[in-house]
């Protein structure tokens, strides 16, 4: 069985201190819990420094919240993947909803992404869902898959081997409201299977994350069933509090 992924997505929040603080009440925590899930902690890269203290323990790895599709030269702003793997990233998330609203990165510039970490061996974490508009016109299955689509047309029907999808409704993020269980089930099953009946994947190492309000008090239910691979948290992940009481449940 593959091992329950929780992934703390930072977003932009946090400073030194705070990241420092954090950081060092994990480390204490990862030395009197014996860690068997995989946990990836995702702060704003320019706190990496912070991090490099806890990086050598087993089952943490550090992620990243983006990445640039070129590897280098004239784009101002930007970071390759060749950077981040360079300061020990394994992970990096691409398609979030955040970035395809506020930044315009549509499915094409995703799957480029994707297709540049993967050559790396950078694993992507793909997040992919629908918006409330679409859920109630019954498009969410449409919409994720052309999400999938697009990767596979791009990346090739390899892609999904050794990656993660993140579903992640949008209407569910942020918001304090996970969606519903029954509902998040409906929707991994349907991404599975779509995911092995279009590409080279058996549908049981098809791993998919849920994203969208988790916390301390849902996660057992999201947890307890085979379908959902683990947990990518926003909010849940900036309390330390929360973060470890999430680990210890799922642990
Ligand atoms: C969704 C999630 C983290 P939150 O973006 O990926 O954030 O848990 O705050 O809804």
């Amino acid at each position: 069985m593959n091992k329950f992924i929780i992934a703390g997505n930072w977003k932009l929040n946090g400073n030194n201190i705070l990241i420092s603080n954090f950081i060092k009440k994990l480390k204490m925590f990862f030395k009197t819990h014996s860690i068997i899930n995989t946990i990836i902690f995702i702060p704003p890269i320019v706190y990496i420094n912070n991090i490099k203290d806890i990086i050598q323990e087993k089952n943490f790895f550090l992620g990243a919240q983006n990445v640039d599709l070129n590897l280098s030269g004239a784009f101002t702003g930007e970071i390759s993947v060749n950077m981040i793997k360079d300061i020990g990233v394994k992970y990096v998330i691409i398609g979030h909803s955040e970035r395809r609203i506020l930044h315009y990165e549509n499915n094409k510039c995703i799957a480029q992404k994707f297709k540049i970490l993967k050559s790396k061996k950078i694993i992507p974490i793909l997040c992919l869902g629908e918006n409330l508009k679409e859920k109630n016109f019954n498009k969410s299955e449409l919409i994720c898959r052309k999400q999938i689509d697009e990767i596979i047309t791009i990346v090739g029907k390899n892609a999904f081997q050794n990656s993660i999808i993140a579903y992640e409704p949008i209407w569910a993020i942020g918001t304090g409201q996970a969606a519903d269980l029954k509902y998040v089930i409906k929707m991994h099953k349907f991404i599975k299977t779509y995911i092995s009946e279009n590409s080279n994947i058996n549908i049981h190492d098809v791993i998919v994350q849920y994203g969208g309000s988790v916390n301390e008090n849902n996660i057992e239910q999201f947890f307890n069933t085979n379908d959902i691979n683990g947990v990518l948290l926003g909010n849940s992940a900036l309390i330390y509090e929360k973060f470890t009481k999430i680990i210890k449940i799922t642990n």
